[in-house]
């Protein structure tokens, strides 16, 4: 952990195979009743896991073996014969981050330095919240949406699948998964609801402002 009570990325994502699942930084009903225990058992137990457990399989033996996580997604991005060792490689860092970008008791708005970057690139703060929702709710099918500093300035974005910022010059500050099995026994279809309760009620603003650094 670090002094923002978060895990330690820069640790974890440039770890090297065989990779292992970093723990979830709270107790799995931490999150209850916006992200049940149930929910969070089974997108982190199981979900999570395996991009894990299809990585390691995938890895061992071949010039990734002895590269970071980071490294071998940049390497493998864009890559058609790398195509499933960019989505399982990815889809591990994407889930660190996402469970990294929310805690019990988040919400509301953040500190003053990030406040103010935040007025200052999107107008107002309802503006860039009003911007990340879209952006949440239009990511047809699975994805993710983010909050990023591109070229300088603060940014939305949204991926598709197990896309990342990383990989389009973007450095994510936070994110939200939008991929059905993050809401769906909660929420059922109401991706609507589950994305206004997650930035209402659990989205890390001390998170956002460590990675702004
Ligand atoms: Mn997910």
């Amino acid at each position: 952990m670090t002094a923002t009570g978060k895990q330690d990325l820069t640790t974890i994502h440039g770890a090297k195979a065989p990779f292992s699942l970093p723990a979830l930084p709270y107790a799995d009903n931490a999150l209850a009743p916006v992200i049940s225990s149930n929910t969070l058992g089974f997108h982190y137990g199981k979900h999570h896991k395996a991009y894990v457990d299809n990585l390691n399989k995938m890895v061992a033996g071949t010039a990734h073996a002895d590269s970071s996580l980071e490294g071998i997604i940049k390497a493998a991005a864009g890559k058609p014969a790398d195509a499933g060792v960019f989505n399982n490689a990815a889809q591990i860092w994407n889930h660190t981050f996402y469970w990294n970008s929310l805690r019990a008791g988040g919400g509301g708005k953040p500190g003053k330095a990030l406040l103010d970057r935040i007025e200052a690139d999107f107008g107002s703060f309802d503006t860039m919240k009003d911007e990340f929702t879209k952006a949440a709710l239009t990511q047809f099918g699975s994805g993710w949406a983010w909050l990023v500093v591109k070229g300088g300035k603060l940014a939305i974005s949204k991926t598709a699948n197990a896309d990342t910022p990383m990989v389009h010059g973007e450095k994510p500050l936070l994110t939200i998964d939008v991929w059905e099995h993050a809401y769906y026994l909660d929420f059922q279809n109401r991706r609507p609801d589950y994305v206004a309760a997650v930035l209402d009620k659990l989205i890390d603003w001390g998170f956002a402002e460590a990675n702004l650094g």
